[in-house]
């Protein structure tokens, strides 16, 4: 059965398709609705434009669906520990990621290249770490950033001239307070060493364009004097390794190694574990059996003797080989 519509509803048709927003569309499929007569000839036709509705309203709402819920700024953490990479615009966020990792960031001389953030693994001797490049600390800060700045275990400042890197950490604090994220302030080293709650290193970048030795000496012991700091070039590959181990040294974690009695340790596959953790903890978390019937362990470490009996309350030093004996 033919539909015979009338000539007004071909006239709004052409309106709706030339309509760019949402709230158009939905206006002028409402007003095709009420132009169409009804008969059996428009049932479809009129299905059709409702079910176009629904999509639009939708989309109007954003409302998404649980699959769509994964938003594209989630970094799922790998390897031993995850460091975000922050900082003002083009001080080499995204040359140190490439430096330092396989990933691929786009780099350019002009700042505001980094967008959306992007996660590599850095390899430190025989554990990864995960760094994640971020775009420049601006002071509108889009809503993911700072969520994902309290997710990171730690983070690196990256700071780099021309700009005079005094002013431009103190930038970085104030953006940072304003999300209750400035931990990297007049940070108080805790009793065992550790910048708590926000582990942060500052990174001098650039240093090659700071050729002049005192005037690199003097940046750096007044930024250190805030934090701990390095100086680097991604450029020209000055102190990666330096800056590894100081990554590395930012987790607060330390690696130790499990025998068992009469064999050689593994190496290649350390326990990670925070500072300050104990033999008996380590044997909760390796088994709850064996933390249960642990009675003592021996340790090969720099602080002990070859072997040397422990007891259960031993903090753990990195580079310890344990023995547990249950
Ligand atoms: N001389 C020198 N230039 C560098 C160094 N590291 C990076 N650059 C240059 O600085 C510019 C910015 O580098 P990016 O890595 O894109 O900087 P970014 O911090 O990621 O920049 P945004 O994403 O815009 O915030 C590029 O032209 C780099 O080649 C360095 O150690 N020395
Ligand atoms: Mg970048």
């Amino acid at each position: 059965m033919p539909a015979n519509l009338p000539p007004q509803y071909f006239e709004v048709e052409k309106k709706y398709r030339a309509a760019r927003s949402v709230s158009e569309k939905l206006r002028l499929l409402d007003e095709m609705l009420a132009i169409m007569p009804k008969h059996k000839g428009t049932d479809k036709l009129r299905a059709d434009l409702r079910r176009r509705m629904a999509q639009l309203r939708d989309m109007g709402t954003a409302r998404k669906g649980p699959g769509r819920r994964t938003p594209v700024y989630l970094v799922e953490k790998e390897g031993i520990g995850q460091i975000a990479l922050i900082g003002p615009p083009n001080t080499g966020k995204s040359s140190l990621l490439a430096a330092l990792t396989k990933a691929q960031p786009q780099i350019a001389d002009y700042p505001y290249t980094t967008r959306l953030p992007l996660a590599g693994m850095m390899r430190y001797e025989n554990v990864q770490i995960q760094l994640v490049d971020t775009p420049p600390l601006g002071d509108y800060l889009e809503p993911w950033f700072p969520d994902l700045l309290r997710r990171a275990d730690a983070r690196g400042l990256i700071l780099a001239p021309p700009e005079d890197p005094l002013e431009q950490f103190a930038a970085a604090v104030d953006i940072l307070s304003a999300y209750q994220l400035a931990a990297v302030s007049p940070a108080k080293p805790s009793p065992d060493g550790d910048l708590t709650p926000y582990r942060t290193l500052l990174v001098l970048n650039k240093a090659d364009l700071l050729p002049d030795p005192e005037e690199l000496a003097l940046f750096l012991e007044l930024l250190k004097e805030q934090l701990p700091t390095l100086a680097v070039s991604a450029k020209k590959g000055i102190g990666l390794a330096e800056l590894k181990a100081a990554l590395f040294d930012l987790l607060g974690v330390v690696r130790v190694y499990t025998r068992a009695p009469g064999k050689p340790a593994n190496f290649n596959s350390p326990f990670v574990i925070p500072r300050q953790t104990t033999v008996q903890e380590l044997a909760d978390r390796i088994h709850h059996d064996l933390g249960r019937m642990f009675k003592f362990a021996r340790v090969w470490g720099k602080d002990t003797f070859d072997g040397q009996r422990v007891q259960r309350d031993y903090v753990l030093k990195e580079g310890d080989v344990v023995e547990i004996h249950a």
